[in-house]
């Protein structure tokens, strides 16, 4: 493997992939990404260029997919519409990338018979009750709740499909919630966080209590790429890092890092359709791949991450007034 194809690799997680690949690898890496809001080049304005190609497109246009892949060893599958808050308020793009861009692109490594490996989450599997003893393993059953989980959830079974019924040699993951630097300021963590450097308060939705399991977006990477070369064809790996977290605890928490009193958030309508929990079992990456996370300790990669967001506000700036004037529009 010489080549691969990063779709998506100017968002949150595709970017750091890439840095990842370029500092752990000799991979070359041909980034697709459209440069939807969400995209941003400047999150990949340090990678270097010997090794690297940006191409601006679609992975709903079919022949500039089929050029691309046909000429990768493998692709790795980030590019999607990754927010549930927009998918309630206009989910037709997430129909369109999630659904018959993943389509298009696995249509492409067949005909090629390029490697695949696509990125998805645990969203797919629904929600967990608080006390519930249980967390998603890959036997859960798939209970999808949002038009964002309901279209990553389709497109991990096109992939499923295509492994069966067509050959694709495929893996699959599903991650949990990820966090660190470059992530859009629509997210959680970094709208809290740019929220409190603004001089204004965290918002919390419903009660605060529903839990997230977070991960640091460096040991997603590193999980990838394990899968990438290590993972069995046709195999669905689940990524976590026992990072259970309740929102409310999140926010004390980057409260308490910058200097701010733990009560000084709000209280804002809630999410319709919220799930409540999400807890990933990771024991088979673990056990058949040998892959564990490196980043234990949450409060310290949260305050690296506080510290990222400080230090770069010309990063995370220009998103900043439209995507609080469209949480206004949605009560948030
Ligand atoms: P993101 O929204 O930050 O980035 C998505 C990227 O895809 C952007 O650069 C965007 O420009 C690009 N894109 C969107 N539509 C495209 C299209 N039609 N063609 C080409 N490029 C397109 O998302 P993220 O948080 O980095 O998530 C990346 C992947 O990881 C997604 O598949 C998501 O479902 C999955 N995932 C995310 C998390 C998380 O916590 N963020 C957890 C588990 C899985
Ligand atoms: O301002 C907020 N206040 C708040 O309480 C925002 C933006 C969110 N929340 C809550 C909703 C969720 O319970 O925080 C939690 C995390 O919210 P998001 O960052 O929107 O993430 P989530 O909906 O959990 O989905 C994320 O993880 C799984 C990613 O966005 C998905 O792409 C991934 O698949």
């Amino acid at each position: 493997m010489q080549r691969i194809l990063v779709t998506g690799g100017a968002g949150f997680i595709g970017c750091n992939f890439v840095h990842f690949i370029m500092e752990h690898t000799p991979l070359h890496v041909t980034v697709l990404d459209k440069l939807t809001y969400a995209g941003n080049l400047q999150s990949l304005s340090e990678v270097p260029s010997a090794r690297f190609d940006f191409v601006k497109g679609d992975i709903c246009d079919g022949p500039l997919v089929e050029a691309l892949v046909s000429r990768a060893d493998a692709v790795v599958h980030f590019a999607a519409e990754s927010h549930n808050d927009n998918s309630l308020a206009e989910p037709r793009p997430f129909v369109d990338t999630n659904l018959v861009g993943t389509f298009t692109l696995i249509e492409a490594a067949r005909k090629s018979g390029t490697r695949f490996h696509h990125v998805s989450t645990d969203e797919v599997y629904g929600d967990l009750e608080l006390d519930d003893p249980r967390r998603f393993t890959e036997e859960s059953v798939y209970r999808p709740t949002s038009p964002y989980s309901a279209t990553k959830a389709g497109s991990d079974m096109l992939v499923r499909a295509w492994v069966r019924s067509f050959g694709l040699q495929a893996t699959i993951s599903n991650c949990s919630n990820n966090y660190g630097r470059f992530q859009h300021v629509e997210k959680f963590i970094p709208r809290q966080i740019t929220n409190i450097l603004d001089g204004a308060r965290p918002r919390l939705y419903g009660s605060g209590s529903n839990v997230r399991d977070w991960i640091h977006v460096e040991d997603h990477s590193s999980a990838v790429l394990t899968i990438l070369e290590r993972g069995d064809i046709g195999e669905t790996y689940l990524i976590g890092a026992d990072g259970e977290r309740s929102n409310r605890e999140v926010v004390e928490m980057l409260l308490a890092l910058t200097g701010h009193s733990p009560d000084a958030y709000d209280l804002v309508t809630d999410r319709p359709g919220h799930d409540l929990r999400y807890a990933i079992d990771s024991s088979k990456i673990r056990a058949e791949l040998g892959w564990a996370p490196q980043y234990s300790d949450f409060e310290a990669g949260l305050r690296s991450t506080v510290e990222w967001y400080r230090g770069n506000e010309h990063w995370w700036r220009p998103q900043k007034k439209a995507t609080e004037s469209k949480y206004a529009g949605q009560g948030h």
